[in-house]
């Protein structure tokens, strides 16, 4: 079969999220944190890249380790875990990788000399006299550094506020000298935390942000001469932007780029509606080939500490603003997909139950071990949603392959609350089996949905279209 993109893109073993997208030298780098398959915290792995030539993305390369997490001199021990990362092109043409660890509150920078080669730590962030930031008197919580490097200076952005802290003020940019250690210009909180929104002094543009004040994932980007602030709020599943032409000023809202539930989205559901598992989110906008995309990361395995890397098309209007990506099962694709084909399970895009709980994505085995993902936690009126596919017209029959005990049928739809299409009658076995029916579709590009009626928890391994 023709190699086609996917969410997620990366093969379905892997488990990185927290993704920051950029292109050097012809390929699309991807940094991010590294979770485990069954991980019981977040970030358990070490840092490690996967690239794709910007020519074809759906031919993703893993570059190997990049950074051990023993690394870092206050985590010899490996006790620490690496959180989301981000990297810049420093003015020496070198690549600078900065991070926080998960219990401490300062920035380490390492360095590399090629994209994805092996970084050495290089240093703390600091001021001019030698403290490092976050250890002074007064520094706000130092955490998911996003950099962007502009003429011999870097703006570190950085924070995490919660509900009901009133000590964190929002997400704040400092400056960094060319050395990429040392502080030139001290922390300015620039997008206020949701304690803060109000604070007209603080934030003239606070009450923007209302709704969608800034959680975590710091992230910045440029385009043309207008600075892209993207984070996740309050809501935390969703990632938001926020405009400026000065960096470390002047931010407006501007709106929600992506929500790995589809929550706001009404076009095929009410705006309230959870499609798929809710939880946290990190990632940021990318142009490849002049297509913008954001990369965002889903809740695997019925967890929040196995998430992985997904991606969606984005269209920047004329005036700057982004509308909402729809969550899809396409992600770097540029289309939909073929209407004939196999498509394993763990390609869904949405997956939930009557009562609002989420089947999961899950695999065989242990964490690193190369087999595809299934669906798990399927019961009486679960959907699974896949989209978008291009149909010819000529389709003539649907298979799926299932395992576990149950008895029931899977009715395949066009809508998650539309009419079955197909009825697949389907029984348990101790291995994958498969069964069919035949199927007409009209030509036209459309979802497919699976509803399961009858007893039991079936395991879904995927379908195939012929
Ligand atoms: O991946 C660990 C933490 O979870 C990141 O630092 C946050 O942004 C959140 O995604």
């Amino acid at each position: 079969m023709k190699k086609q993109g996917y969410n997620p893109y990366l093969p379905s073993w892997e488990y990185i999220p927290d993704g920051e997208p950029y292109v050097f030298d012809g390929r699309v780098y991807v940094y991010g944190s590294h979770d485990y398959f069954n991980g019981y915290v977040f970030c358990m792995g070490d840092y490690v890249c996967w690239s794709a030539p910007v020519d074809d993305l759906t031919d993703w390369r893993y570059e190997g380790v990049i950074y051990p997490k023993t690394s870092d001199p206050f985590n010899a021990d490996g006790s620490m875990c690496l959180y989301a990362p981000d990297v810049t092109v420093g003015p020496d043409g070198r690549y600078y990788l900065y991070y926080v660890l998960d219990k401490v509150s300062n920035v380490s920078v390492a360095v590399c000399d090629t994209p994805a080669g092996k970084y050495e730590f290089l240093g703390y962030v600091h001021y001019k006299d030698g403290t490092r930031l976050g250890d002074r008197k007064g520094d706000e919580f130092q955490f998911d550094p996003g950099v962007i490097t502009e003429n011999g200076k870097t703006y570190m952005y950085t924070g995490f506020c919660g509900r009901g802290d009133k000590s964190r003020h929002g997400s704040m940019c400092t400056t960094l000298d060319s050395d990429m250690l040392t502080i030139i210009e001290e922390p300015e909180f620039v997008v206020p935390g949701i304690e803060y929104v109000d604070d007209t002094e603080l934030y003239p543009n606070g009450p923007s942000f209302k709704g969608h004040s800034f959680f975590e994932a710091s992230s910045i980007r440029k385009i043309g001469d207008t600075y892209y602030f993207v984070y996740s709020s309050e809501v935390m599943h969703e990632l938001c932007y926020a405009t400026s032409k000065n960096p470390r000023d002047g931010f407006v809202y501007g709106g929600v780029l992506v929500s790995n539930c589809d929550m706001h989205i009404d076009t095929y559901k009410p705006a309230s509606m959870r499609t798929a598992p809710s939880g946290n989110d990190h990632g940021s906008i990318v142009e490849i080939n002049n297509q913008w995309y954001v990369f965002y990361h889903r809740q695997t395995n019925g967890s929040w500490f196995s998430r992985q890397g997904c991606a969606e098309r984005i269209y920047v209007n004329t005036d700057g603003s982004i509308d909402q990506a729809e969550i899809t099962s396409c992600g770097l694709n540029n289309g939909p997909l073929d209407g004939k084909g196999e498509y394993p399970a763990y390609l869904a895009c949405h997956m939930f139950n009557p009562d609002g709980s989420n089947p999961k994505i899950t695999q065989d085995g242990k964490d690193g071990d190369e087999v595809y993902g299934h669906m798990e936690g399927i019961r009486n009126g679960s959907i699974l949603g896949y989209k978008y596919f291009k149909f010819d017209g000529t389709e003539k029959e649907i298979s799926i392959k299932t395992r576990c005990y149950f008895n029931g049928e899977f009715h395949v739809m066009t809508a998650w609350d539309g009419e079955p299409v197909a009825k697949i009658k389907a029984e348990g076995t101790n291995i994958w089996w498969e069964y069919k029916a035949p199927i007409c579709l009209q030509a036209g590009v459309y979802p497919l949905y699976f509803k399961y009626v009858g007893g039991g928890n079936p395991q879904f391994w995927g379908f195939e279209i012929k």
